[in-house]
């Protein structure tokens, strides 16, 4: 089957999911509200899909899986709600909608970004079933590292910085790496983590979902660039006019593709034993270049 047909097949699982997690937890207030709009509005759930094959390479349960979806895109919904407001990003649409400073005002998107991060935690912390707490508290650590001052926090603060900045490709992809790498880092080792699987595993594990993030943003970018709002859901060509560093603005499209490609096969080569093992986790490295083509 194809990969995006997997997905979507995925995805359709996870909403039911999430939607009846939050439909649990949340209540009717405003703050409610504008945390189910901004969580539940047509995300294409990359990331749980990521960790539900992560999650059968080490076997990790069906529900315990879930639960790791729910948290990371419950911190990636945070996260776009705040890269849309006028002091960052500033964008009236995401997901084909109103962004929800929009919608709800920024006050009220401030608040159900800082709430859906919360809930994030406490997600991870309450709903797992038979977890050693040891296991559970060091993935908790994991999590804050990975959207603190050294991951997605850190990283968008580098990516504002450099606005209009004359830069080196070094940076830029350590600024990727950081804004969107370290949360898919986090997605695909949690479950090795949880299994207990060897720290050369683990690294493995690490490296394949920091690898697979950051291609992942490269080509946001391109798709920034290349395609109209329908196919993107938010302002498309704003990158350029914000004067925002790109690898695509520094090395143009053909070389940006190169370097993916050439990132890709190289990992591959050094880890030969898990692809073979898995061979899904090299169609879905490519398939992030092929969403372009
Ligand atoms: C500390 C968590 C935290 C956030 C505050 C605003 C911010 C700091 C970080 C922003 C990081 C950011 C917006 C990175 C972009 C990542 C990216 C490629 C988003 C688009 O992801 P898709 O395509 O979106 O998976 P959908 O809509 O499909 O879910």
């Amino acid at each position: 089957m194809e990969i995006k047909t997997l997905i979507d097949q995925h995805k359709s699982k996870f909403d039911k999911f999430y939607k009846k997690l939050l439909h649990k937890r949340l209540d009717r207030s405003l703050l409610s509200k504008a945390m189910r709009y901004s969580s539940t509005n047509g995300g294409k759930r990359i990331r749980a899909f990521l960790i539900s094959q992560s999650s059968k390479i080490v076997n990790l349960s069906s529900r315990n899986s879930m639960i790791i979806s729910a948290s990371i895109e419950s911190i990636h919904s945070y996260s776009l709600i705040h890269d849309d407001l006028p002091s960052m990003d500033n964008d009236d649409y995401r997901r084909g909608k109103q962004s929800t400073h929009k919608k709800f005002g920024e006050a009220t998107a401030i608040l159900a970004g800082d709430a859906l991060h919360d809930f994030a935690f406490q997600i991870l912390s309450e709903n797992f079933n038979k977890i050693d707490s040891n296991k559970n508290i060091k993935l908790i650590n994991y999590l804050t590292i990975c959207t603190g001052y050294d991951g997605l926090a850190g990283g968008q603060s580098l990516d504002l910085l450099y606005e209009n900045k004359k830069l080196n490709k070094n940076k830029i992809i350590e600024m990727y790496n950081k804004k969107t790498g370290k949360l898919f880092e986090f997605a695909f080792a949690a479950p090795f983590i949880m299994k207990g699987e060897t720290n050369k595993r683990i690294e493995f594990s690490k490296s394949y979902g920091a690898l697979f993030g950051t291609i992942f943003q490269i080509m946001d970018d391109l798709f920034d660039e290349v395609n109209s709002f329908k196919e993107i859901g938010k302002t498309p060509g704003k990158d350029k006019k914000q004067g925002k560093r790109t690898l695509l603005s520094i090395i143009g499209k053909k070389d940006t593709i190169n370097f993916c490609e050439e990132k890709i096969y190289n990992f591959i080569k050094r880890n030969k034993s898990e692809f073979q093992k898995n061979p899904i986790l090299k169609e879905l490295l490519y398939f992030n270049i092929k969403r372009l083509k």
